[in-house]
């Protein structure tokens, strides 16, 4: 296989050389940044997550910023999902469509205060569309990328790891919350949240210069706790349910074809640019949705174009990601499929590069 060439274009990222000197083996592009993807071994660095801390550098979710006294009206044109009552202190998962209700990204917003927004974003050029709007609407409001880069601490032991640097209170932090802590001087927001199933946190570094010391310091702290470095987890991901943006949906999928619309409340989410679309297609519902599902036979993945599901000689959907799990001993995988087969149980084909294997439709994720 061909190597990437580096360039500016390719952003490095303020722990980048913090991830190579624990050896990275892959990495992938995200944002136009660098994002991690592998370390020893994809199954070895999920055994590893499953039973000890890991630092990961998810720089890659970039911020757009909100800030001014029309933030909060901006932030509800963006997403279906109705944000009166929420307070500062919370992180929310919201979808974010465009007018016709296509998925446009599906961040975790981050509500600093009344007049300030993070939305931490998925692969998609997100800045441009909300420059947009703040500019053709004259809205009262700042919209930047600042320079704040995501550290998340994923895994059983981040509790033990992340007091022993930030101290006890951090144990307090409740599931998509966050609190202040402060490190070489700065005021980092600590979340309760990230993209895994393991437990853990995500810092919001602020600034380039912390980087390199905060990732040194984590890694002094948890040495007993077999900390390592680590990144999101292909196989894990999948086990979990959560989903990729550009992967598993793109912007021909509503939120509901997503298995989001518990994230949205689009009767009275009022402003959103996408909410008259969204309640035209409610009235039907979707006609396809992401469903879970196990695949026959030997290791296949990863996944790196749609493979068709088939049933009867019709083309029912396509499955987006996959990999071998190595604790439920069957390929999981997501995939997009029609309302006449995604019951579960229901057994169909999926055309993968490794020839054609059953695929039964799952009553649930794995983790
Ligand atoms: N953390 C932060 N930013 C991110 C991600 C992240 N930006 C990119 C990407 N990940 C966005 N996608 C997701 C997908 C799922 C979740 C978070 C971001 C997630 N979902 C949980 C679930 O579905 O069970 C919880 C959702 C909830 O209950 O609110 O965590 O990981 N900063």
């Amino acid at each position: 296989m061909a190597h990437i060439s580096f360039s500016r274009r390719l952003r490095r990222t303020p722990f980048t050389a913090g991830v190579e000197a624990a050896g990275v083996k892959a990495f992938t592009v995200y944002n136009r940044m660098l994002l991690p993807t592998v370390f020893e071994s994809p199954e070895a660095d999920y055994r590893h997550l499953k039973q000890h801390v890991q630092v990961w550098d998810v720089s890659c979710e970039r911020q757009v910023e909100l800030r001014g006294p029309d933030a909060g009206r901006l932030m509800q044109m963006l997403t279906p999902r109705d944000l009166r009552g929420k307070l500062p202190g919370q992180c929310f998962y919201v979808p974010i469509v465009d007018e016709t209700g296509g998925m446009l990204n599906d961040p975790v917003a981050v509500k600093l205060s009344e007049d300030q927004y993070w939305i931490s974003i998925a692969d998609s050029d997100l800045l441009l569309w909300v420059k947009g709007i703040a500019n053709g609407y004259r809205l009262d409001v700042l919209v930047d990328e600042p320079d704040v880069s995501p550290l998340a601490v994923q895994g059983p032991k981040a509790d033990e790891l992340l007091s022993r640097v930030f101290g006890d209170r951090v144990r307090d932090i409740r599931f998509f919350k966050f609190d202040m802590f402060e490190f070489g001087g700065r005021d980092l927001a600590i979340a309760r949240s990230g993209y895994s199933k393991q437990g853990g946190f995500e810092i919001y570094v602020d600034g380039t210069e912390i980087g390199m010391p905060l990732w040194n310091r984590l890694f002094e702290a948890g040495a007993d706790l077999n900390v390592r470095a680590g990144c999101p987890n292909l196989i894990e991901r999948i086990e979990s349910g959560l989903l990729s943006y550009g992967n598993d949906m793109t912007d021909d999928n509503t939120p509901h074809e997503c298995g989001l619309g518990r994230f949205c409340d689009t009767q009275t989410a009022i402003g959103c640019i996408g909410r008259d679309a969204l309640l035209r297609v409610a009235k039907e519902g979707p006609v396809q949705q992401i469903r879970p599902l196990a695949i026959g036979g030997d290791p296949v993945g990863p996944c790196d174009r749609p493979w068709s599901l088939v049933a009867g000689g019709n083309r029912v959907g396509q499955v987006t990601s996959a990999a071998w799990s190595p604790d439920f001993k069957t390929n999981v995988s997501i995939g997009m499929v029609r309302i006449t087969h995604w019951d579960p149980g229901t057994e169909l084909t999926v055309e993968t590069p490794y020839g054609p294997r059953t695929a039964v439709v799952q009553d649930g994720f794995w983790n």
